[in-house]
């Protein structure tokens, strides 16, 4: 396997590789700039193991010195999670100056799928995405990750998208760049902290075993581009739809008045919104990761069966 001089991927996780055995591939800017300390660095753990446990080998991917990482150590791990909003959240378009500078950096989805792709993993689980932001009529706030999507070919699980986004843009956007979005088990788009959306997935599929086979038929038909599973939070950590969206209006009118603009707007929202909700979010956060990374295992064991 030739690699890319700029990446490194973890010995565990190239062995599983060069095997066909299953890997799961981990976000950074989630530990970084979703979560606060200590719980982002527990939380990246834990979910590590929840994907062992599962039957795949985790990869947490992010830039540490220049260097592509597929696989931390629990050391980098924890120096992100304790280094937090002051590591470099790292989208697309910054990728070559971090890199040529030997910078640190947390890697979103955009980034993660780019890395993931380059060391040969084809399965991804995070939180949630990023999309078209409310207001991109006029502001264009679009997030890369929506583009990767779109040509690069991962399997991204995620519990759909926050309500911070305009979740109906979103996904006319994928549409357009032909992303499927898959709900898993589910008709209707999950918003994340709640089930329910109020839009409609493109299929249902109900077992890894669909998924795995729908992502495999995509790559065997030539097309470009990655799948989008969304994965609703387990009832028993759903927020109260009412309550999470009121905390969300208030934080995107805080963020509006205050002038916050960019690759800030979603660290910030993210921030104020497990503030406004004394931590009964995060905990939901939490546990929703939990869950996409056994499914995300659960489907990268398919996927490897079929290989
Ligand atoms: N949404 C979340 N949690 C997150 C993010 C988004 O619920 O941690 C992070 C992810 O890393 C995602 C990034 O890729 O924010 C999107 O940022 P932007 O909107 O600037 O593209
Ligand atoms: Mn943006």
């Amino acid at each position: 396997m030739e690699l890319n001089k700029y990446l490194d991927v973890a010995p565990e996780v190239k062995k599983a590789i060069e095997e066909g055995k299953p890997v799961v591939a981990l976000e950074s800017t989630i530990i970084s700039h979703g979560m606060p300390y200590p719980k982002n660095v527990e939380t990246a753990l834990n979910v590590e193991k929840v994907i062992r446990d599962n039957g795949a080998i985790p990869a947490t991917i992010a830039i540490i010195g220049g260097r592509l990482k597929a696989g931390l150590s629990k050391e980098e791990i924890e120096y992100l999670g304790k280094t937090g909003q002051k590591v470099t959240k790292v989208s697309r378009r910054d990728l070559p100056v971090i890199v040529s500078k030997k910078m640190d950096g947390a890697t979103t989805v955009a980034t993660t799928m780019i890395i993931a792709a380059m060391a040969g993993i084809k399965v991804f689980a995070t939180g949630g995405i990023g999309g078209v932001h409310r207001g991109a009529e006029t502001t264009m706030d679009i997030s890369a990750d929506l583009e990767e999507l779109a040509q690069t070919p991962v399997l991204v699980v995620c519990a759909g998208a926050k309500a911070i986004l305009d979740l109906g843009l979103t996904l006319e956007y994928l549409e357009t760049k032909g992303v499927p979005v898959i709900g898993y088990g589910t008709e209707e788009l999950p918003a994340f902290y709640t089930r329910k959306s109020g839009f409609k997935v493109d299929y249902r599929l109900d077992t890894p075993e669909e998924v795995a086979a729908a992502f495999v038929a995509k790559r065997e038909l030539g097309m470009a581009g990655g799948m989008l599973l969304t994965n609703p939070i387990p009832e028993q950590y759903a927020m109260d739809y009412d309550t999470i969206n009121k905390a969300i209006d208030q934080a995107i009118k805080e963020s509006v008045e205050q002038g916050v603009k960019g690759k800030a707007t979603t660290p910030f929202l993210l921030a104020r919104v497990v503030e406004l909700t004394g931590g009964d979010s995060l905990e939901s956060n939490i546990q929703l990761v939990y869950n996409n990374a056994k499914v995300a295992s659960q489907t990268a064991v398919e996927i490897s069966k079929m290989n």
